[in-house]
This record gives structure tokens, sequence and C-alpha cells, in this order.
């Protein structure tokens, strides 16, 4: 199984779509090998056929993409692993909790450390980024990320369902972690790796969940170096 991931300029992975899927796969018990690229260097993955994005993952030959198709794909393809995504309803429900997670928790991200986030990256992908992310949002880096100071505390209580949940155990899955903790790890580890600002309190059991979350698979979270 080949992991196609993107690096920053110190080659650190940082992509919060990726980190739910390494969880994943590390969770599955699977082993991978990773191809590091830049966001220049996607459209070569696949240069004959639909645009992918990042994580894409290549196995048996074939190229799956999108982080809910690849983990729903080897749930499918590899039955004797722990399943991630529950049929039915059930799966409904953690799909809306990666919406959640997709507009509460990276976009407000987004908004604090966006600009800290384009001077991490290889310096051939920051035009392109400046460019695509500005489009985006219709302002500035710059723009988008001033007056975080004043801003941050709006962020920490949006993640109050979080803390409601995580006063029923140790995980948002409950005793032990699944893919919902992995879903709203992405995003926390984006901004570890991106920027060296502090996004949560010290004293916020979500600060204390994104710990336990480092030190899940070894560490595996925590092996990639921080912003400083
Ligand atoms: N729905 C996708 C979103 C993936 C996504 O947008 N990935 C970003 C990197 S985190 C990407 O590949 N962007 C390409 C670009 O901006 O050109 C998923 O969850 O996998």
């Amino acid at each position: 199984m080949i992991l196609y991931d993107l690096v920053n300029s110190r080659k650190t992975h940082f992509s919060p779509n990726s980190w739910r899927v390494r969880l994943a796969l590390a969770h599955k018990g699977l082993a991978y090998e990773v191809r590091d690229v830049l966001f220049g260097d996607i459209p070569s993955i696949n240069t004959g056929g639909d645009k992918l994005t990042i994580p894409t993952i290549s196995h048996n030959g074939r190229l799956v993409t999108d982080s809910w198709d690849i983990v729903r794909y080897l749930d499918e393809a590899l039955p004797q692993t722990p399943r991630l995504i529950a049929p039915g309803a059930e799966g409904q429900v953690l799909k809306f909790f990666q919406f959640w997670v997709q507009t509460t928790i990276h976009g407000g991200i987004a908004r604090l450390i966006m600009r800290d986030l384009h001077d991490s990256l290889d310096p051939a992908d920051q035009p392109y980024f400046r460019a695509s992310r500005e489009k985006m949002y219709k302002q500035t880096l710059e723009a988008l990320q001033a007056g975080r100071e004043e801003r941050v505390d709006a962020f920490r209580k949006s993640l109050q369902p979080m803390r409601l949940s995580l006063g029923h155990g140790p995980f948002i899955s409950g005793e032990q972690p699944g893919y919902a903790d992995y879903l709203a790890f992405g995003g926390f580890q984006w901004a570890r790796v991106s920027s060296p600002f502090q996004l949560l309190a010290e004293d916020d059991v979500v600060h204390a969940w994104f710990e336990r979350c480092l030190d899940l698979f070894d560490g595996a979270g925590r092996r990639e170096a921080p912003a400083v």
C-alpha cells in the first residue's frame, strides 16, 4: 500500500485529511509506504484520469482518493481488519460528524493559522497556495489570520460538542479511539505542525484528548515535529 501525502518545507506531513487516514491505517494495523508530494506534484500522480486530492492511496494497483472513500474502501477490501465506518445510519451519522469537523474545526482553524501555514510550505508551493486560498476565502491570507488573539476564544467555544462528548469517556468514540477521533485529530494535527499559535487552553479537556491522540499507535502523531 502506498499513501501519497503532502509535505511542507520541513518535510513534515501536515494534511488534516491525510492524518485521519494515517490513524485509520494504524488502527487497522496496516503497513504502508509514504510518497511525499508537494501541491504542484498532485496532477502527476494520475496523469490520465480524474483529478486527485490528498490523501490518495494505491492498493493492488488501484488508486483511491478522498479520505472517506479510502476508509470505506479499506473496510470493504480488508474485512479481516477492524471496521471503522459502520454500514447504514451509524455510518451516516459519522459522515455528519465529518462535515462538522470540516466546517467548525478546519474552517475555524484556517481563519487562525492560514498565513503561518503558507509560510511553512515549500517555496515552490507558496504562490499556488496563496492564489487558491485567497480565491477561496475572498481575502488575503494576512487579513484572514489578523486579530486571531481576539478570535481564538470564539473558536474554543465552538468546540463545546467535543467537550460534552469527552465527558463520557477518554475518546469521542468512547473507551477506545475510533474514526470520529481520527477525523477531529486531523484538524488539530494540521495546526500543530503548521503554526506555533496556541489553539487550545492547556486546561481544556479537548487539549487532554489531543495529547492522548498524539500518543496513539506508539506516538505516530507525536513523531511529526510541531511548528516553532
Ligand atoms: N474530501 C477530500 C478533501 C481532500 C483535500 O482537499 N485535500 C487537500 C489537501 S489537505 C488537497 O489535496 N488539495 C489540493 C489542492 O488544493 O490543490 C478528503 O477528505 O480526502
